[in-house]
């Protein structure tokens, strides 16, 4: 397995309830096995802010922990979540082992992830996700310029302070576009009469308002909120989102593979939720074209009938590590080659990288 740490700008500052991204330090896995090779992106971040995972930690679980538990086996992708069950968490760092795994099998075997995950599109909606902004006036301007490019879903982070007010201004400007809030854990069940603010709006959802542990919490909120309450940080598992829908805590699920450990539990999160009649969409995590790539391949699957936020790839960076996804008509389009269907740019990936190691069999041996 090939470890490596690049480094991208975003195109502008995307600021959340958790903070402030200008740059991102993306953790990239290649597995190099005897039938060729695949890549993984883990999703962690810098800072431990959206979840406990954060990117140092990540490389650290994989060369400490992870990755020395599966060499020298004869492996498939469904194999390593079994196998790495005893490390509590770390999902994000197992999911990037489980990506790369089974994008060197499906690679192999000459099928694409869309196929693998049982797509029913060719192309994808995509909606985009709007950061907090310094001014209303710079918000609308930011709105403006995404809906002219054709997004067909804006998502609004909100914040206490920033709620009501951006909501009302996009909705005045821009009428009856489908619209949505994210506010990432930073309210709490005594603000439920704010939130209740919003409900005029006709939102097609408010995204993650409470703490990830307060489940329950999300379920009494949504007896006092008429807008459709959706879970994130929550849903850690097909088990979490289970619990969550037998509590009455959402009524929408945003799937990220990375938040859930991999691909293969975030198809049963779909699975299930298409069986208990919850519609799913695909979150992101400004991920490069290689995490993009699984994305919209499984946001193709039939259950993800919201617009995710898989955009194109010039929202986030003026240069990707493969070739760029392109919205037309407000769609991307679902890779069609095998495995995730993207080559990577090796001159310019290598003129990023930061650090590089290759972890071999037997005691992980580093090879530079
Ligand atoms: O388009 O990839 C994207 C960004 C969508 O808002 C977005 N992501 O809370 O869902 C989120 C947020 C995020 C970004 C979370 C980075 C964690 C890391």
């Amino acid at each position: 397995m090939e470890l490596r740490r690049i480094s991208l700008s975003l195109v502008a500052p995307f600021e959340t309830s958790f903070g402030v991204q200008t740059d991102r330090d993306v953790l990239l896995l290649k597995a190099l096995t005897d039938r060729g090779e695949g890549w993984g992106e883990c999703v962690a971040g810098e800072d431990p802010l959206y979840s406990p995972e954060y990117v140092d930690g990540a490389q650290q679980v994989l060369i400490q922990h992870l990755l020395p538990a599966l060499f020298e086996r004869d492996l498939s992708a469904a194999d390593i979540e079994p196998i790495l069950r005893p490390v509590h968490g770390h999902h994000m760092a197992k999911a990037a082992i489980e990506m790369a795994v089974l994008d060197a099998e499906l690679r192999a075997r000459g099928e694409s992830f869309g196929k693998f995950f049982g797509a029913v599109r060719d192309e994808v909606d995509c909606g985009v996700s709007v950061g907090i902004h310094p001014s209303i006036a710079e918000l609308l301007e930011t709105v403006g310029a995404y809906v002219e490019q054709g997004y067909r879903r804006i998502k609004l982070k909100i914040r206490p302070g920033w709620d009501v007010e951006p909501v009302r201004a996009v909705r005045e400007r821009f009428g009856n576009i489908p619209l949505q809030v994210d506010a990432n854990t930073a309210y709490s069940l005594s603000d439920a009469e704010q939130l209740a603010k919003l409900d005029p709006f006709d939102l097609l959802l408010i995204e993650q308002p409470l703490p990830e542990e307060q489940v329950l919490a999300h379920a009494k909120l949504a007896k006092r909120v008429r807008t459709p309450i959706c879970l994130d940080e929550s849903i850690t598992s097909a088990q979490a989102a289970e619990d969550a829908i037998e509590l009455g805590a959402c009524r929408v699920i945003n799937i990220k593979p990375g938040r859930v450990g991999g691909y293969l539990e975030a198809r049963k999160v779909h699975d299930l939720c298409k069986a208990r009649g919850i519609p799913v969409w695909m979150g992101g995590m400004l991920e490069t074209g290689i995490g993009r790539a699984g994305n919209v391949a499984m946001a193709a699957m039939p259950n993800f009938t919201l617009p995710g936020d898989t955009s194109a790839s010039d929202r986030y960076y003026r240069r990707d590590i493969t070739e760029p996804f392109v919205l037309h008509d407000g769609r991307l389009k679902v890779p069609k080659g095998a495995g995730l269907g993207v080559s990577v740019d090796h001159e310019f990936l290598d003129s990023i990288t930061q650090w590089k190691q290759t972890l071999m069999t037997a005691g992980l041996r580093p090879v530079s």
